[in-house]
């Protein structure tokens, strides 16, 4: 049996789920073939033990495809990140009360790893399945960006794909916030996930099209 790992993150700031790790848990254990199933897992919103833990479900799950997923409050659509850059810049604390300011997630590393996903293959598949999606050129500085830039350093060299994808809001939390944000429904996001993960492992070479960015 052949593994896709999805993370999801646990919850942070004011939020008491996290619609990444709902949209994740859903998929845990789908077979998309006869040989290749999803495996999820949950990551924390901590600066300091986020990478540690990511590397551990790369060694336990030995994946040939990986797809980090986190929430963006405010993005609108499944943002597909193209390129995840070696700074951590915290806007808030971490579930630790931890808040860098300025420092490499690699110290040393490169200023940053593009997506080894086909990006814009997922947008139109996506996008074919009526599935509001986009190439977004950023993925932060904070946790998120940090495992994207910890999971494309990790594999750099290695023949397994790997990316990030931001979600929005569920509808109970933009409604709970009394927020005009946008939100998705958990069952739009399952779908969209599922289809982005299929098409990522059926897809060789990327399209030349462009992807809807926003900027
Ligand atoms: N979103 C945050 C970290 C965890 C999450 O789900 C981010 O975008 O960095």
């Amino acid at each position: 049996m052949h593994n896709v790992l999805l993370t999801g993150f646990e919850a942070f700031d004011q939020d008491t789920l996290n619609p990444s790790w709902e949209t994740v848990r859903r998929l845990d254990g789908t077979l998309l073939s006869d040989d290749v199933r999803i495996v999820a897992r949950q990551l924390p919103c901590a600066f300091e033990q986020a990478p540690e833990r990511l590397r551990q479900c790369l060694a336990d799950v030995q994946p040939i495809l990986v797809i980090a997923v986190g929430l963006a409050q405010g993005r609108s659509d499944l943002s597909i990140e193209r390129v995840a850059i070696n700074l951590n810049d915290a806007r808030i604390p971490d579930n630790l009360g931890h808040q860098p300011i300025d420092t490499p997630v690699v110290p040393g590393g490169p200023a940053a790893y593009f997506c080894s996903l086909p990006i814009k293959a997922m947008v139109r598949a996506l996008r074919a399945a009526g599935i509001p999606a986009s190439v977004s050129h950023s993925a932060g500085t904070f946790v998120c960006n940090q495992v994207f830039y910890s999971l494309q350093h990790a594999l750099a060299g290695s023949a397994v794909r790997s990316g990030f994808i931001h979600v929005p809001w569920l509808p109970q939390q933009a409604a709970q916030a009394g927020s005009a944000l946008p939100s998705m429904a958990l069952e739009t996001l399952v779908e969209g996930l599922r289809i982005a993960v299929l098409t990522a492992l059926n897809t060789e070479h990327d399209v030349l099209e462009t992807g809807g960015q926003v900027s």
